[in-house]
């Protein structure tokens, strides 16, 4: 029996095909991090706590995803594993050697062991079997939240994996491929919301998110997460970063140090929403990753269960129709409850 009340997450066993071996992570080869289970733990809680009906995803094909990402780079995910185990064998794929300062940007390569390098930002990220199946699964659970959204409800869960938010318009790493948020956002843009926020609460910054929407003012981008200059991405993600063109005002980083607890992150929090909400949105993506927990393997930050559900209902004082997009968090004994939290928060604010 069906409850219709509270909200819907969009979710796909198809992730279940993104389940990569290994990662290169501080020296070592260990095993992945972004692995099945954590989405699973996070379908268990929404039903442990009925937080509201969840529906399968319905296709919505290649056209949504080519307007953020280019068609080669597409191209190139959908063959990279047929043309890696061509030469390989059956071994996860992961790229070894990037285009530095010095080097060409104008070559593609033709082996594959070039084009994953051209395409990719880092070795934490691996292809397999399955991975095209898997990313394209989760473009289709954000694009049916967003369905929601244009059907009037007043928000949507689009449990997503792998995550997004990482991906650029031709790059993929930090165990994102397509960017299933940035995708969402263009897709509410394409179906008439005149402006769109996305709010960025992964631990991490959201290079991709950011990159892909820079040199606009439609979408407005806000990112809290660990200090670049400290942490992952590195290479993006500083506070004077705030937009290019008429984009310019239209993105804005709060670049935070190791060991923020609530106390810092709840001022930054609000700011972020106010900052966003001062250029009039009318509708709210929330890259939502939950490594900001006290316990992530891989993150620094303090963030204890509880404050999760300030988290929602901070997030929901901007008042518009919202989609929640999964991103990362990798306690996975946790990451369920941490999830779940920020979204009966944001519904319990209502
Ligand atoms: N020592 C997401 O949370 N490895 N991606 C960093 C730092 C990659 C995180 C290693 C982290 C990617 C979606
Ligand atoms: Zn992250």
């Amino acid at each position: 029996m069906g409850y219709e009340r509270g909200m819907r997450t969009i979710y796909t066993d198809a992730h279940h095909l993104q389940n990569g071996r290994s990662e290169l992570y501080d020296g070592h080869l260990v095993p992945c991090f972004e692995m099945p289970s954590r989405a699973d733990l996070v379908l268990a809680e929404v039903h442990a706590r009925c937080l509201g009906p969840v529906d399968a995803p319905l296709p919505h094909g290649l056209a949504p995803i080519l307007r953020v990402h280019t068609e080669p780079f597409v191209e190139f995910l959908r063959n990279a594993w047929d043309e890696w185990i061509a030469v390989r064998g059956d071994i996860d794929a992961l790229p070894l050697i990037w285009p530095n300062r010095t080097m060409r940007h104008d070559r593609v390569p033709t082996h594959i062991d070039g084009r994953l390098s051209y395409y990719s930002f880092d070795a934490a990220t691996p292809i397999t079997a399955g991975t095209w199946t898997a990313i394209t699964a989760a473009v289709d659970v954000a694009l049916s939240g967003v369905d929601r959204l244009r059907a009037g409800d007043r928000s949507a869960f689009a449990l997503c994996r792998p995550p997004g938010h990482h991906a650029s318009v031709d790059v993929y790493g930090g165990y994102c491929f397509l960017n299933n948020a940035a995708i969402a956002a263009q897709a509410l843009r394409d179906g008439g919301a005149v402006r769109v926020g996305v709010l960025d609460v992964d631990y991490h910054h959201g290079n991709g998110t950011q990159a892909i929407f820079y040199d606009r003012n439609d979408v407005v981008f806000a990112s809290l997460h660990a200090d670049p200059a400290i942490e992952y991405p590195y290479f993006l993600g500083y506070s004077d970063e705030n937009g290019l063109g008429v984009g310019l005002g239209a993105n804005r980083n709060y670049a935070l140090p190791f060991a923020t607890a609530w106390d810092t992150y709840e001022a930054a929090l609000a700011d972020a929403v106010k900052f966003i909400c001062t250029h009039n949105i009318d509708a709210l993506v929330v890259s939502l990753g939950v490594d900001t927990f006290e316990h992530d393997p891989i993150s620094r930050f303090r963030l204890r269960h509880e404050d999760y559900l300030r988290m929602g209902e901070a997030i929901a004082t901007a008042g518009v129709p919202t989609l929640f997009v999964f991103e990362g968090g990798y306690a996975v004994d946790a990451i369920g409850m941490n999830a779940v939290n920020v979204l009966s928060g944001f519904e319990g604010a209502a």
